[in-house]
């Protein structure tokens, strides 16, 4: 992804180009989140690239002031329970830092992954497992390569 093809609502964070639709506001069940993202050119977010790009995309989030707001991104095990898997086919590790403590639930009902903020000790972004059907808020990316 060419950085500098990056317009608004897209807006460049480390070396990724996201679009928060907190900033239009939109919002969207996961399904339709991902739809809305790829007529804009990209497709629902993926993390896990490497640790720095995560920590860009967490800090600002929280940078932003966006504690309210939870936020679908591109994760889901809709296809094999407590199998997740990011669009672009990466399997999640469920020991990875990114899940909050004692997520995901083992639950069919909680299926696609989101980002939520919490204060605990200090203000975190972390990930869930939440209902594919809840109209939330979502970061799309460009450049994602989608397998799913
Ligand atoms: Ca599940």
């Amino acid at each position: 992804m060419r950085t500098d093809d990056c317009t608004w609502p897209f807006v460049v964070v480390g070396s990724e180009c996201y679009y928060f639709s907190i900033t239009t506001p939109e919002v969207r069940t996961w399904d339709m989140a991902r739809q809305d993202c790829q007529i804009r050119g990209g497709d629902l977010a993926v993390m896990q690239m490497d640790c720095e790009q995560d920590r860009h995309l967490i800090d600002y989030i929280i940078g932003q002031g966006w504690t309210t707001a939870a936020m679908h991104v591109g994760v889901t095990d809709e296809v094999n329970e407590g199998m997740w898997t990011w669009l672009d086919g990466r399997t999640s590790d469920l020991w990875d830092s990114l899940w909050r403590y004692n997520q995901p639930d083992i639950s069919t009902s909680y299926n696609c992954g989101l980002l939520d903020y919490y204060i605990y000790d200090f203000p975190r972004v972390h990930l869930i497992d939440g209902s594919c059907s809840s109209s939330l808020h979502y970061i799309c990316q460009k450049g994602v390569h989608a397998k799913m």
